[in-house]
């Protein structure tokens, strides 16, 4: 199998993370997107919607979309869990991952993508209005994160999770969207440092 990677790119970021949690080594294909490469051929026939990344299997069936791509994993190498254990715990990974994507990592892209200028190419009309109005969304998440964060270790529970990877990349993306990290959220610092301090977050 191959990984079409994105290097710096969130999403491939997150499923690169995901493995070396696992300790898992996938070769990986790069894709050179400050190039615009992922508008070529060798990704649009794998993925018509020109995104990254995508898993190549061995007989050549495609997965695209990183939390799925991540799910194929995780049924093939359980240890250690990265998508919650038992009803309840695979529910609240979920659960959280979704929140976290929906409410973190999608308007922070969409501030990045409306209003950087080197995104002009990317995300056509760019917005800028619409950037600037998903600052303030990401932001309030934040604060009810750092709630959250008050009682717990990690996002999803006491075990870290895909939940986190997806908070992650979120929160270091938030630096090209230019959204500083506000000072006060302690308990969202203190958890940051925390994954940010793993081996897999060089991956
Ligand atoms: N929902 C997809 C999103 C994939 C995605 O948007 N990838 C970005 C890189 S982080 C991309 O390929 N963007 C190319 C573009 O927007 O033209 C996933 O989770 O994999």
């Amino acid at each position: 199998m191959k990984l079409y990677d994105g290097g710096k790119a969130p999403n491939p970021r997150r499923v690169r993370i995901f493995l070396a949690e696992k300790g898992i080594g996938v070769p990986l294909v790069p894709v050179d997107m400050g190039a615009l490469e992922h508008k070529g051929d060798t990704v649009t026939s794998r993925n018509p919607l020109q995104r990254l990344p995508i898993l190549e299997l061995d007989d050549g069936t495609i997965l695209t979309e990183s939390v799925a791509i991540c799910r194929y994993f995780e049924e093939l190498h359980p240890k250690p869990p990265l998508m919650g254990e038992g009803a309840l715990g695979r529910a609240l990974v979920e659960m959280w991952q979704r929140r976290m994507e929906l409410n973190l990592m999608f308007p922070v892209a969409q501030a990045f993508r409306h209003i950087h200028p080197a995104m002009k190419e990317w995300e056509v009309p760019q917005i800028a209005e619409w950037g600037e109005a998903n600052k303030p969304k990401a932001l309030a998440f934040l604060e009810l994160l750092d709630g959250e964060l008050a009682s717990r270790e990690f996002v999803a529970g006491d075990d870290y999770s895909i939940a986190d990877i997806t908070g992650l990349i979120a929160i270091d993306f938030m630096k090209p969207a230019r959204i500083p990290l506000p000072e006060q959220l302690a308990n969202v610092r203190r958890w940051y440092a925390a994954v940010k301090a793993r081996p897999s977050a060089e991956a």
